[in-house]
């Protein structure tokens, strides 16, 4: 049955109505929910959310208060000084009060959210509509990736964050504000999680055809298993043969994407080095499978409109079959 229609009757609409404020609480937990903090920054600006949302409550009751005490009706009307009282300082003291409180307590919230990062740097850069990633390591040693940021849990790690073409925005709301990415300007960014698991983050400024497929992996690690996937990474070894990287290279994947361990090289296209750990493909948009992959291949703008990425449809299909197979086995 069509909800909507049940909503076209009188009667349910006046006993759900009071009610339907609730579902919008269902938007509050999950994965991608700047309410259900899993990181320091992400606790500060929710607590900074919710001490304003009790204070427009607050501000909101009082008004209503004053306007409803203003509106009574009286046998005489105010004298001129009674009514200048009442404005100066219903209108103007209150408010400023009010206002003066809540501008204190956001200013005290600043400096934990600008306190520097520690070992850990991770250059992020926005693409037209994918995340270039390359992680930096205190004795140099640099790891590419794409699409998918790995953090250890309790490392305040710096996001050093550009723009390749147009502005886009970073924002991981479980772990903390956002910040804009700009082409030709470099701004940093710090984030502590504080619970390991799998977030969300998405692009916030709108970059594009496809900004709304822009989606960013979150996956934060115990310590030991970051150190370890880091060591993993860092001493790349060259993938198992297999038919499908020969093909890659012969029809010019190898242009835009580079593999490790394989003479591609590119760096056009997002960094395709164990794909397979990711848990989604093109930024957040398919299923990380060989099915998926072979449909991104041979058609990227049917699924992402505007990608920057040539479609293959003149593949022989059993060419882009073995070669997304080597892909999702990387
Ligand atoms: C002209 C450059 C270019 C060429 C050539 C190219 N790609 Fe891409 N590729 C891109 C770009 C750019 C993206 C990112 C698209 C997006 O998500 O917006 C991409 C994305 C991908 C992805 C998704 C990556 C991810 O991080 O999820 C795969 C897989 C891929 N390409 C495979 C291939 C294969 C296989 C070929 C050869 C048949 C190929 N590409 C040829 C530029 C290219
Ligand atoms: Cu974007």
């Amino acid at each position: 049955m069509n909800v909507w229609l049940a909503f076209s009757s009188p009667r349910i609409c006046r006993a759900l109505g009071p009610w339907l404020p609730l579902i919008l609480f269902a938007g509050c937990s999950g994965p991608q929910s700047a309410l259900d903090p899993a990181g320091s920054e992400a606790r500060i600006v929710g607590s900074l959310f919710w001490w304003m949302l009790g204070a427009a409550a607050v501000i909101w009751a009082a008004v209503m208060a004053i306007a409803a005490y203003a509106g009574r009706q009286r046998a005489q009307p105010w004298s001129d000084r009674k009514a200048g009282r009442f404005i100066l300082i219903c209108g103007a003291l209150l408010p400023t009060i009010l206002l003066a409180v809540l501008l204190v307590f956001g200013l005290r919230l600043m400096p934990a959210l600008r306190a520097p990062g520690e070992a850990l740097r991770i250059h992020v850069q926005g693409e037209q509509f994918w995340w270039r990633v390359s992680y930096e390591f205190p004795d140099g040693a640099r790891i590419d990736s794409a699409n998918e940021v790995r953090l250890p849990r309790g490392v305040r790690t710096e996001f050093v964050l550009t723009a390749q073409d147009v502005i886009h925005s970073f924002w991981i709301p479980p772990l903390g504000g956002k910040m804009d990415m700009i082409p030709g300007t470099t701004n940093r960014l710090v984030l502590e999680p504080t619970q390991s698991g799998r977030f969300r983050g998405a692009c916030a400024e709108f970059c594009g055809t496809s900004h709304g497929l822009m989606n960013l992996e979150v996956a934060v690690l115990e310590p030991a298993a970051f150190d370890e996937w880091a060591q993993q990474r860092r001493t790349a070894t060259a993938p198992p043969p297999h038919p499908g990287q020969a093909l890659f290279l012969a029809h010019g994947c190898n242009a835009c994407h580079t593999v490790q361990g394989t003479p591609a090289r590119g760096r056009i296209g997002p960094d395709l080095t164990r794909l397979s750990e990711r848990p989604s493909l093109a930024a957040g948009t398919l299923p990380n499978d060989a099915a998926s992959i072979e449909r991104f291949i041979r058609d990227p703008a049917d699924i992402k409109p505007g990608a920057r990425m040539p479609s293959f449809t003149h593949l022989p299909p059993s060419d882009s079959a073995d070669i997304a197979r080597w892909l999702e086995a990387l």
